[in-house]
């Protein structure tokens, strides 16, 4: 056991081929240079996977990874990191989700939970403190991920976390999430697709120990002042109404609301679908354990059930493929959540199919704003059934298989679709899309908000500076902290408090400085995992945002004739891979990893380090 506090200093193991579990102590060198969450699962994947593994072989391994100051009663520290070899991208993938299955996690003893080995037929694990059983799943295989989970819960008790995938997992989507407390979703990059190849239905934790931290006094007294401050926050009241659904109209007053397969960056219906209008039919809030500023919007949908809405699902499923009816598309988001389907690759495809139906690359007739033809592609792709089979491989695969000049409008960098912001006129958020550690998301760096304040046009090096400091705070602090970046993001709770939390927590000093060493690490790290996997094919290509922002302007709103500079993208991409000290093809010299305490990655990498 670790001489330290705050870290439990133990990983779960559950081996599903031997039906074996086992409880493993990791030491203090570990816990300072990985912190958690991320660092952690980025670190077991590099040691425990070889090179060129299949994902959804029973060798993988699925991560499930809190960090230290997860699950203790502090603003929004019910998160969890689930990450995996990704079947999307063939890189590194990860997702975070709050869940109470995070806290539960750490009470029952553990930091993190380890699925490898697949079981012989459906299962699920259950994890009650040391108690660790591996049970039949008959019943709850085939379920929706919302009925299986209430299924679990009517059987196992209420006071405990509980994961799930959906008939999306179970049917190897690439791009399917696990999915938790009925409208959580994560691991974007096909996470639940490799907890389905294991024959995993679920994972069911209850925790009842005491976390333990290095102060205990100060810890309670530093949680109840942080509530305190997110309270009082001008912005919270707001928050409170609309959480991340403002954005909407955010992006469309900025032009960068996904539209028609990211062709626009403004759509004529933003309205029906923004924040102001769901505040109309919203009927409830739900959120993350241990959080005061919830931020799931529950509203009705138009088949009158409960949906939880997030920008990102309404950008994706509304805009992205032309709808206008948010009540439609809380019925598209409410399928993904149950299918268990990311809503970020979804709208990418639905819209891609779109497009390629207009330009007759496919046979169906799926229009633009089509809810029932969209709905009905959803259900499809879930059970990979006529197209949806090929749609269920993600829009890069798709490109590749229809050919023409499509990959050229396939919305991905590394094979992951983008998320919900349009970069024709955004330079530094296409970086952060570019370089982002499991392809086209957001997670890492919102740079997007801040580059419409600074300027758009610019692509100077201070927008790289901007772009790492931001990756270091969220892709490695928060992910590896593990806890919810929005009170800091939205609300302004302010930086420092982590540091105190942290020493409350374990009793070590750290500074943000350190911090930000820990983020590089954790970069360089995953930066090898995908050189590693892709050996001679890897090249700066990788870190390229689609094509259509390069090739095809903008053709309406105030940036109309829009379209990123490429000469002037490759120079940024070159300033960022030096401050990292990447070689120009995006690969950490060795001197880089040695500096980083990765002199075992920098071996194991051999002449691929340069
Ligand atoms: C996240 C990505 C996002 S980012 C959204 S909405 W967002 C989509 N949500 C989905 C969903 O819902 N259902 C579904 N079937 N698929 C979905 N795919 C999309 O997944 C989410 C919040 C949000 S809402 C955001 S920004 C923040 N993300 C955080 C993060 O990444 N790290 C962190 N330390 N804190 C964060 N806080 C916020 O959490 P992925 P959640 Mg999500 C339903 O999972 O894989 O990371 O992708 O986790 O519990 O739903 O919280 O406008
Ligand atoms: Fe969860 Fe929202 Fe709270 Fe973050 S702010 S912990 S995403 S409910």
């Amino acid at each position: 056991m670790i001489p330290l506090h705050g870290w439990n200093g133990r990983i779960l193991r559950v081996d599903l081929t031997k039906r074996k579990t086992a409880a493993e102590a990791y030491n203090a060198d570990f816990a300072l240079k990985f912190i958690g969450g991320r660092g952690f699962a980025a670190k077991i994947l590099w040691d425990e996977t070889k090179p060129g593994l299949d994902p959804f072989s029973p060798d993988s391994r699925l991560v499930f990874a809190t960090g230290p100051l997860t699950g203790f009663s502090l603003p929004s520290s019910g998160k969890l990191v689930v990450a995996a070899k990704s079947p999307l991208t063939g890189g590194y993938g990860d997702g975070n989700i709050g869940t109470l299955a995070a806290v539960h996690l750490r009470r029952a003893g553990f930091d993190a939970l380890i699925l490898q080995g697949k079981a012989e037929k459906p299962s699920y694990v259950t994890v009650e403190n040391e108690k660790v059983e591996v049970l039949d799943a008959e019943g709850l295989w085939g379920l929706g991920a919302i009925e299986a989970e209430r299924k679990l819960r009517e059987k196992h008790g209420k006071d405990l976390g509980i994961l799930t995938i959906g008939p999306a997992g179970e049917n190897l989507v690439k791009y399917a999430t696990i999915v938790s407390q009925e409208g959580r979703a994560g691991g974007r990059p096909g996470v639940g697709a490799v907890m389905g190849s294991k024959k995993a239905k679920a994972i069911v934790i209850k925790g009842t120990k005491n976390l333990v931290a290095a102060d205990p006094n100060g810890m309670r007294t530093l949680g109840m002042e942080g509530y305190k401050d997110v309270l009082a926050k001008p912005n919270y009241a707001f928050w409170k109404r609309q959480g991340t659904m403002a954005t909407i109209e955010w992006s469309q007053t900025n032009s960068v609301l996904p539209s028609f397969n990211f062709r626009e960056g403004i759509f004529d219906e933003a309205e029906k679908i923004g924040g102001t209008f769901m505040e109309t039919i919203k009927t409830s809030q739900k959120g993350c354990p241990n959080c005061n500023m919830t931020c799931g919007n529950v509203v009705t949908d138009a088949e009158k059930q409960p949906s939880e809405l997030d920008y990102e699902n309404v950008a994706m499923l509304g805009s992205n493929i032309g709808l206008g009816d948010l009540k439609q598309v809380a019925v598209l988001n409410r399928l993904a959540d149950d299918f268990g389907l990311d809503t970020i690759s979804l709208g990418n495809v639905i819209g891609f199919a779109m497009e390629a139906s207009e330009k007759k690359l496919i046979m169906e007739k799926v229009e633009w704003g089509d809810f029932h033809e969209a709905k009905r592609l959803v259900g499809e792709i879930a059970y990979r059934r006529g197209i949806g089979d090929l749609l269920s491989k993600g829009t890069k695969a798709v490109a590749e298989k229809l050919g023409r000049d499509s990959p050229k409008w396939a919305m991905h960098a590394k094979g992951l679709e983008v998320s919900g912001y349009d970069c024709h006129s955004a330079p530094a958020m296409a970086l952060a899309y570019g370089t982002c550690s499991i392809g086209a998301h957001h997670k890492e760096a919102w740079i997007i908000s801040w580059e419409v304040t600074f300027g758009r046009e610019s692509y100077g090096v201070e927008k790289v500076d901007k772009l790492i400091e931001l990756q270091r705070i969220r892709g490695g602090a928060f992910e590896s902290l593990t806890v919810c970046r929005l009170p800091w993001v939205e609300l302004g709770f302010g930086l420092d408090w982590y540091p105190k939390l942290f020493k409350a927590a374990t009793g070590v000093e750290l500074s943000w400085n350190e911090l930000y060493a820990v983020g590089d690490r954790i970069y360089s790290l995953i930066r090898a995992f995908w050189v590693r996997e892709y050996g001679s094919n890897w090249s700066r290509a990788m870190d390229q945002p689609p094509q259509r922002w390069f090739e095809e302007p903008l053709t309406k709103g105030p940036f109309k004739g829009a379209t990123l500079d490429r000469q002037r993208y490759d120079q940024m991409l070159s300033s960022y891979y030096e401050r990292h000290g990447w070689n120009q093809r995006g690969i950490p010299y060795k001197a880089t990893l040695e500096k980083l305490g990765l002199g075992d990655v920098s071996q194991q990498l051999g002449k691929l380090a340069p």
